[in-house]
């Protein structure tokens, strides 16, 4: 029987530089393509196929899909919220289009699996704003939210209209060390990694009570690759799964920074990026994902700030 082979479209990202070597090491090197529209240089860690792929470009993505015999696609290329505020048609131009082509793509040639994220983003103001339940109201102020909620909506019609396998959760905000974030309101989060080990200072972009809900990266791959080893049947929720890692404020980050850096200092100077914040919840409940496919985050704020601390390189 042939192999799987899976395409990651935005494989130069921050989850994508690091999803593709992780998939690489449980598929192996031969049977996992990156694309992105960026340089290949950018993936230093992970030699393997490569493919420049705009994923506005129906055709090309369609012809490496041929190419190779795609039967696994990765959906990771996006604007995030920041950068989508900045310009918000282009955002949810990216956003939908990147989404449809790939969905009536995997619909026409008979894709096996698709993982396409969402995020907190989808939440508004009016969202309960502690243990925020799987099914809540949803009424997102971003760009980044309103395409990221009629995403989720779209992936749940093509499963329903044409049976397509596709998986997603609501990723929180990120920390990682291996590629910086692409924009998000969450980034503060890494950059106060960069600041500390660089100056021992930190200004940061949100109010010192921001509370929002993150998760380290390893969390963040090992939900992916779980939801998507579990058999179908398990996968109840086909728009997207509510996931929680921590929930802290600049604040609560800085003091744990503190515990291993006791000179750092942090100030507070918030910009555009703060209503945003304001307007996503702060804790999630996600019980359904724990129930369908045994969900657990290992990462708490101090054991992710002692991994940080280890080996953020400046
Ligand atoms: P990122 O911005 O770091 O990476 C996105 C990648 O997509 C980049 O390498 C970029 O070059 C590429 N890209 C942009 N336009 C493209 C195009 N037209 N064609 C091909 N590639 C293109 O984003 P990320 O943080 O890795 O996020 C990946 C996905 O996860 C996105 O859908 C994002 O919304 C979602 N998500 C991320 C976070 C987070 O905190 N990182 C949280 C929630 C959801
Ligand atoms: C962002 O801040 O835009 C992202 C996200 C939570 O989706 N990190």
């Amino acid at each position: 029987m042939a192999k799987d082979t899976i395409l990651v479209l935005g494989a130069l990202g921050q989850i994508g530089t690091e999803l593709t070597a992780s998939l690489r090491e449980i598929y192996g090197e031969n049977q996992v393509i990156a694309s992105d529209i960026a340089d290949e240089r950018k993936l230093i860690e992970t030699p393997g196929l490569y493919e420049h792929i705009n994923v506005l470009d129906k055709e090309k993505l369609a012809y490496v899909i041929d190419k190779y015999k795609v039967t696994h696609l990765y959906l990771l290329a996006a604007i995030l919220s920041a950068v989508g505020e900045t310009n918000p048609k282009f955002a949810w131009n990216l956003n939908m289009e990147s989404l449809f082509n790939v969905l009536e793509i995997a619909a026409e040639k008979g894709i096996k699996k698709i993982f396409w994220p969402s995020s907190i983003a989808i939440f508004g103001s009016d969202t309960p704003k502690i243990n925020t339940p799987q099914n809540t109201t949803l009424n997102p102020t971003t760009a980044y939210g309103i395409s990221k909620l009629a995403g989720e909506m779209w992936v749940n019609y093509f499963f329903l209209k044409k049976g397509l396998d596709i998986r997603s959760v609501r990723y929180p905000g990120l920390i990682s060390y291996k590629t910086l974030p692409g924009g998000g309101t969450t980034d503060y989060a890494v950059e106060i990694f960069y600041a500390a080990k660089r100056e021992n200072k930190y200004q940061c972009f949100l109010r010192s009570d921001t509370i929002l809900p993150m998760m380290y990266m390893p969390d963040a791959l090992r939900a992916c690759i779980e939801l998507m080893e579990a058999p179908a049947a398990d996968i109840r929720v086909r728009s997207s799964y509510n996931i929680a890692g921590m929930s802290f404020s600049p604040a609560d980050l800085a003091a744990a920074i503190q515990q291993y850096l006791p000179d750092f200092s942090i100030t507070y100077k918030p910009d555009f990026r703060q209503e945003i914040a304001d307007s996503w919840t702060q804790s999630i409940d996600d019980s359904q994902a724990r129930n369908d496919w045994h969900w657990q985050p290992k990462f708490t704020l101090s054991s992710m700030v002692n991994d940080m601390l280890e080996n953020v390189k400046i």
